[in-house]
């Protein structure tokens, strides 16, 4: 029998709508939902479903999301398959808490832990010959694995693989010795690249964004969409040494947009998906005297440490939420932008928003670069939802031109050696488009098109600049590797959807055109 309700979302208020059974319902989420956000809703290519992850958005918006699929993510629209009533009873499912949340602390994770080879019990010296600083790691989406490819001949090395549904950049340590990988699903990998083995792994939290590594390599941090924690590990081995709740002083809890380190600060710099603040977080053994505001111990996981650890939380309160932001060269300042455009900047220093910037494209700042252009820096940054790439003078924050493109766009590039930004065309029917920018003349002088009807994404350099790596985001894909000055094609590397490719020289200087 169907369920009829007053349906004050769809309809209007006098309108009713024939709800399906929980058995069926329970049936269309498997159908249709389970693969991607996991057959209990606790995520995994795709978010948790669960009240508590979705406080910002209405029931209303998740109807469309349903329906027509979401911006920038991989949710598909479901309107060709599913009717309104079915559409509305996944909906109230989603927003109905579980009986039971699993409890992800200390304790979980510490059992979780997979210590494959102690740290220091394998040889220093490289099973192969090639050039460390210019080594790369490509990840492979599409049957998750990733490759280590030689910068230097573009041969690949290596073929690993790795936990289900990397996301976020890997991220080097110690001159390319080591890499960390971060699943959807919490598990942290460390992959020891001389050896060509997996040293040891461990679940930070059960859907969890990104995770970031201390310059000094002694510790890592990964930030969970679920529970709402971050979570701080001994780099050696992963070993768990506290779990940070991400809650306020009201006892309001977030989810945690993102996590980066912030080298000449010594500290992480997360930011906050549900509660208006950025936080720092200091790996010094002692927080630095210069700034206020420093807590040891803030909403520690009771019992899990002692009271002269590291890893004091500075707060910083804003204007807003941040789902996304990006990081100044110098790590003074970040800007943020909630996913509806409104961007502030806050000065770390200062602890408080200086600025607001309008950016209604939806521009993806996490892949944000900077060049100096005309004696000053410059943020470009692609836009999720307008086909223009953003530049703006990181002084005055005024945007000083959009540059149109062919559609909107996801990931942004360039070298310091490099003339030329590149910037891809990841959405629309233009997906299969590469644009060249050139950073002095702020307009588009290439585009490419690397393979008719798939789509072109994600570049990085070599380390000198001279070659530029773009994927062919296709199961059937590809690397194509190209001369960064000439635009010619130099080699096409096979590869299973190939989706970000990391340079250990580029990431570890902290290269001005790439992600951090
Ligand atoms: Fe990402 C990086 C957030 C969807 C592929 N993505 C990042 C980072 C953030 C982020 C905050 C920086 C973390 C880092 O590198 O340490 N991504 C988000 C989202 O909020 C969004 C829009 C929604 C979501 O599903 O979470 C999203 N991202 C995607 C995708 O759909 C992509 C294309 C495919 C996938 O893997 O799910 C995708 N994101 C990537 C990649 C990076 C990334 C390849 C690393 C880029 C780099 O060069 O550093």
């Amino acid at each position: 029998m169907k369920r009829i309700v007053t349906s004050l979302l769809l309809l209007g208020a006098s309108s009713t709508l024939t709800l399906a059974e929980p058995t069926e319902t329970a049936a269309l989420y498997k159908q249709h939902c389970a693969e991607c956000h996991g057959n209990d809703r606790l995520g995994l290519m795709g978010p948790a479903l669960l009240p508590q992850n979705l406080k910002r958005l209405k029931q209303k918006s998740a109807f469309s999301v349903i329906q027509n699929g979401r911006t920038a993510t991989q949710m598909p629209a479901f309107k060709e398959k599913l009717q309104p009533d079915q559409i509305q009873a996944l909906v109230e499912l989603v927003y109905t808490p579980l009986k039971e949340i699993p409890t992800w602390g200390m304790k979980e994770i510490k059992a979780s832990q997979l210590v494959y080879h102690p740290h220091g019990t394998l040889p220093d010296k490289p099973l192969f010959d090639a050039e460390i600083d210019n080594l790369f790691m490509v990840v492979e989406l599409g049957d998750h694995h990733a490759t280590l490819l030689n910068g230097n001949t573009f041969e690949p090395i290596f073929r690993l693989p790795t936990r289900f549904a990397l996301h976020g950049g890997p991220k080097w340590a110690e001159g390319g010795r080591y890499i960390y990988f971060a699943s959807r699903d919490g598990w942290i990998s460390k992959f020891d690249v001389f050896n060509l083995k997996y040293v040891a792994e461990v679940r930070a939290g059960i859907n969890t964004r990104n995770l970031a590594v201390s310059h000094d390599g002694r510790y890592v941090i990964a930030a969970n969409y679920l529970p709402h924690t971050l979570t701080i590990l001994d780099a050696r081995d992963l070993t768990p040494l506290k779990v940070i709740k991400a809650k306020d002083d009201k006892g309001n809890s977030s989810r945690v947009s993102a996590v980066y380190t912030a080298d000449p600060r010594n500290s992480f710099v997360a930011a906050m998906k549900d509660i208006p603040e950025v936080w720092e977080i200091s790996y010094l053994d002692e927080p630095p005297a210069g700034f206020s505001g420093w807590v040891h111990d803030y909403n520690k996981e009771s019992g899990d440490a002692h009271k002269e650890e590291p890893f004091a939380v500075r707060r910083i309160q804003i204007k807003d939420y941040l789902d996304d932001f990006f990081m100044t060269q110098e790590y003074d300042r970040i800007i943020g932008t909630t996913r509806n455009g409104q961007g502030q900047v806050v000065d770390l220093d200062l602890k408080r928003s200086v600025a607001n910037v309008t950016l209604p494209g939806m521009p993806h700042l996490s892949s944000g670069i900077t060049w100096n252009y005309q004696g000053r820096t410059v943020l470009a940054t692609p836009n999720i939802k307008e086909g223009q790439v953003t530049i703006i003078d990181t002084k005055t924050w005024e945007i000083i031109k959009q540059i149109k493109t062919e559609g909107p766009g996801f990931f942004m590039r360039s070298h310091e050696k490099s003339p030329y930004a590149w910037v891809d065309v990841f959405f629309g029917p233009n997906k299969d488009l590469m644009h060249v920018i050139d950073k002095q003349t702020l307009e588009i002088v290439k585009t490419l098109k690397p393979a008719p009807g798939k789509t072109s994404a994600h570049v990085e350099f070599t380390k000198d600049g001279k070659y530029a790596l773009v994927s062919i985001w296709d199961d059937d894909g590809a690397v194509v590797v190209y001369d960064a000055n000439t635009f010619e094609e130099i080699k096409r590397l096979p590869m299973k959807k190939p989706s970000g490719k990391y340079n250990v020289h580029n990431k570890l200087t902290r290269s001005a055109g790439t992600s951090h």
